[in-house]
């Protein structure tokens, strides 16, 4: 009885979603939305199809990197992250930024083998084909915004942003990830019944020259050469190669990348009357470089890998995190360091260690790059270089430690 009333009902809804609208008259039938206006026939199911596997490959890795860098930046409670292997952040923040890019050229493909459905007719069939094109143009914006905004970030340039690049990329990135399950989910018959389909190929049309196959080609050896030049950021041999990732890993001061520089972080600094003041159970200590210099120093091999794909080793030299937390009278296996920079201002001014990164003998307030003492570009005269840990949180100018309770 309910189960008859139920399915009437959904019966009747299917029927006003899928109701034909009113047809808007022939005339206005002109230009794109003529009949035939699109004659390449390289235009097919199979090939968007084809597409958007690779595009929705490329964007689950992008994702799901993204998140995890999201989640470093800002730990919930219940999120760990090992301070081992050292490479493992180079490695998945580099693949973020190289399938974001993959996506420029395969997004412009994709796009290319639909547009004409842009100018379909009737524009609006029913209800539910009104909803599907809404969605379809959600996701094609919001699609369009991550890689726009990832590559403009990528070079630098915000003035077209007006909103702050992070929250924006990543709130966003959940949009184009709902949209795209919908999507999917709607298209799901038709792309099995167009992948299926292998047949002996299709001959090529008169007047045409490329192939589907061709195409593909195309556009897989235009995510290739992006990748290539991508993988220059952290590639020293390839980094004479950058398309849309303009960085290379060994041009700037002491032969690494600088970000924000000491002039722009509004960094004078007095060496002198430099002191570390380190805080912690013991209450609060003053260290000056004499007596910085004077304590255990090590040297690490660490990259510093920005979130913006770009990546570099480098040998550092200097105090060991967990001695000055000893220093301070607290344990180095179970404390929580906030590091705070000499600068005023700036988003990243500030950054907490965790205590398995504190706990690492790797993790240093280091004062010497490559043997040599800081340049003030890189955080002269301390600055913070731990393992696999998002280059944003290698807080430079070091003016202070707090030392606090593992959360
Ligand atoms: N105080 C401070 N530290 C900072 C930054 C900053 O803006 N202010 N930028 C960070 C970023 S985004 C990166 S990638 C690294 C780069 O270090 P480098 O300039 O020595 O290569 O420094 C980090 N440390
Ligand atoms: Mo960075």
């Amino acid at each position: 009885m309910v189960r008859d009333t139920v399915t009437a009902l959904t019966r009747r809804l299917r029927h006003r979603l899928t109701e034909p609208l009113p047809a808007p008259p022939a005339t206005l039938r002109r230009g794109p939305f003529r009949a035939g206006a699109f004659p390449s026939r390289l235009r097919s199911a199979r090939l968007t199809s084809q597409l958007g596997v690779a595009l929705g490959v490329a964007f689950a890795v992008c994702f799901l990197t993204g998140l995890l860098s999201h989640l470093i930046q800002h730990p919930p409670g219940w999120f760990w992250w090992p301070s081992r292997p050292v490479w493992l952040y180079r490695v998945t923040q580099g693949v973020h930024v190289a399938t974001g890019l993959a996506c420029v050229p395969l997004l412009g493909v994709k796009l290319w083998s639909v547009y004409p459905r842009l100018f379909a007719w009737p524009p609006l069939r029913s209800i539910a084909h009104a909803a599907e094109r809404a969605g379809v143009a959600l996701l094609v914006a919001a699609a369009l915004f991550q890689v726009l905004s990832g590559v403009l970030n990528i070079a630098h340039w915000y003035a077209p942003m007006p909103f702050f690049f992070t929250t924006g990329h990543y709130w966003v990135a959940w949009l184009v990830t709902g949209a795209l399950l919908v999507h999917l989910g709607v298209q799901l018959p038709a792309i099995r019944e167009a992948l299926r389909r292998r047949g002996p190929g299709r001959p090529v049309p008169d007047g045409e020259r490329l192939t589907r196959r061709g195409l593909l080609g195309g556009a897989a050896a235009a995510v290739g050469l992006i990748t290539v030049t991508t993988v220059g950021q952290t590639v020293r041999p390839l980094s004479g190669l950058g398309l849309l990732a303009p960085r290379r890993p060994d041009v700037g001061p002491q032969g690494l990348p600088v970000n924000k520089t000491a002039a722009g972080a509004g960094i004078a600094l007095d060496a002198a009357a430099y002191r570390l003041i380190l805080a912690g159970p013991a209450g609060e200590t003053a260290l000056g470089l004499a007596a910085l210099n004077a304590m255990p120093q090590r040297t690490v091999h660490l990259p510093i890998a920005c979130v913006e794909g770009w990546s570099a080793g480098a040998t550092w030299t200097g105090v060991r995190l967990r001695d000055l937390v000893t220093l301070a009278g607290a344990d180095p296996e179970r404390s929580t360091v906030l590091v705070e920079s000499l600068e005023q201002r700036g988003r990243y001014r500030t950054s907490t260690v965790p205590a398995e990164h504190v706990r690492d003998p790797l993790t240093l307030i280091a004062l010497r790059l490559g043997g040599d003492v800081l340049h003030p570009d890189h955080g002269y005269p301390a600055r913070l270089i731990a393992p696999n840990r998002p280059g944003v949180l290698q807080t430079k100018w070091v003016g202070r430690l707090t030392v606090l309770p593992a959360r």
